[in-house]
């Protein structure tokens, strides 16, 4: 046996030991506003670091192409059984390694490439797999896209159904990135039955909601019901697939292994059935109205303070600011941001005239706070810090007013050491 074989990390690889310890302590010291980010329990954590990282399974529970399956058997049934209980579905494919794989085997199992399809604009808040030109789902496909309507920046359904009637998608995606307002699936699900399309909801940011109660289900109005599983869900890093009729079964499962994917990161899988379990006990269901009352009270807070809010406000965990009337750009607001320990991203906002590594907005959400023990109170005063810091960018420029950003880092720190995180790790 190797002599570092059974070394702690520590030990092993000191440089990647920093590393991890620093992103923990950047974690606890820095309030995370990025939308699609969370704060994983402890013991989703040990799962995803379990002794499953070293286990071939290829195949499905009880059809495997390799022995010793036993024990992974039992974490991919579990995580089967309690993903179809959490979102009330038939069936569930917990394989996915990430979002764009998930996305992926829809598209393998039920397009034919140069196949028409329709998804929600990028810079009206859709995501890359839902047919970015410089996507797979963009390259090989046929996207048509719906965006949101100039002046309300809300998806207008008589839109969304008028372009479903010229193009005739077989595939309608609904679900997004950077939407703040509820999805009307009833009305999706009658434009989709009127062209003959299929259905599909990548509902990855709102699925901690969607669990919790929060938000509207796509079940039972969409088909196929796509998830991302570290967002507002609160697990690791990973995707998966659900949906009610069987006969998408063999299409789906084979598109996910072996149509793309080998080895299932059985580790992975663990560690959502975890998360699953978290997700259906009571507490969660508090955690996610808990989720958006914050985002409410954030959104209110930027308001009052000056900066405008895409759509008026927000339903859901997210908000996007718009930070034109300022004169200061998304890339500056995120830079200026972090240096006062306020984590957030740039984000286009609709109809944006700037590229999008520049944008004249942030994207904003409210998950992570939430974890570790932020209400309304908490979120109001993180509205004010991002205004203080914003208004120090308006009129010093990108360098920002470093007095203004050395006092937030002041009343961050504070919050932070008030909410701690991973305490005792
Ligand atoms: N990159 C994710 C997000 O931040 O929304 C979506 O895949």
């Amino acid at each position: 046996m190797d002599a570092f074989w059974n070394d702690d990390l520590a030990t092993a690889d000191p440089e990647i030991a920093a590393a991890i310890a620093s992103e923990l302590g950047r974690q606890r010291d820095k309030i995370e506003l990025i939308a699609s980010e969370n704060i994983a329990s402890r013991a989703v954590l040990e799962a995803t670091g379990s002794v499953f990282t070293n286990k071939y399974a290829e195949g499905y529970p009880g059809k495997r192409y390799y022995g010793g399956c036993d024990y992974a058997d039992v974490v991919e049934s579990l995580a089967i059984e309690r993903a179809k209980s959490l979102f009330g579905c038939n069936f569930a494919n917990v394989q996915p390694n990430s979002g764009s794989q998930m996305n992926q085997a829809v598209f393998l199992a039920l397009l034919e490439p140069g196949d028409t399809f329709m998804g929600l604009d990028l810079n009206s808040g859709g995501h890359l797999t839902h047919g970015s030109p410089v996507n797979m789902s963009g390259k090989w496909f046929n996207p048509v896209s719906y965006g949101v309507e100039q002046g309300s920046e809300r998806i207008d359904m008589e839109e969304v159904a008028r372009i479903a009637r010229e193009h005739r998608p077989k595939l309608i995606i609904c679900g997004g990135t950077a939407y703040s307002r509820l999805w009307d699936f009833a009305a999706f699900r009658a434009i989709a039955d009127e062209v003959g399309a299929i259905l599909l909801c990548d509902m990855s940011h709102i699925s901690g909601l969607v669990a919790g109660g929060a938000h509207p289900s796509p079940f039972p109005h969409c088909d196929i019901v796509t998830s991302t599983t570290h967002k507002s869900l609160r697990g690791p890093r990973s995707g998966i697939i659900l949906w009610n009729d069987e006969k998408f079964t063999k299409p789906l499962n084979m598109a996910v292994f072996p149509g793309l994917q080998g080895g299932p990161l059985v580790h992975v899988i663990a560690a959502k059935a975890v998360a699953f379990r978290e997700a259906l006990q009571p507490e969660f269901g508090a955690y996610a109205h808990r989720i958006v009352e914050n985002a409410r009270a954030l959104a209110a807070s930027l308001e009052e303070n000056g900066l405008r809010i895409v759509s008026g406000g927000t339903d859901n965990h997210s908000m996007l600011v718009d930070l034109t009337a300022k004169d200061v750009t998304g890339k500056d607001a995120e830079k200026g941001l972090d240096r006062a320990w306020l984590t957030c991203n740039k984000n286009g906002i609709p109809f944006d005239t700037r590229s999008p590594f520049v944008t004249s907005g942030i994207r904003l959400g409210t998950p992570a706070g939430t974890t570790r023990g932020f209400g309304p109170a908490e979120f109001r005063t993180v509205g004010k810090l991002i205004a203080e810091v914003v208004e120090g960018l308006s009129q010093n420029g990108p360098e920002g007013d470093a007095r203004i950003e050395e006092s937030v880092r002041a009343r961050v720190s504070e919050l932070c050491r008030a909410f701690p995180v991973y305490p005792g790790m």
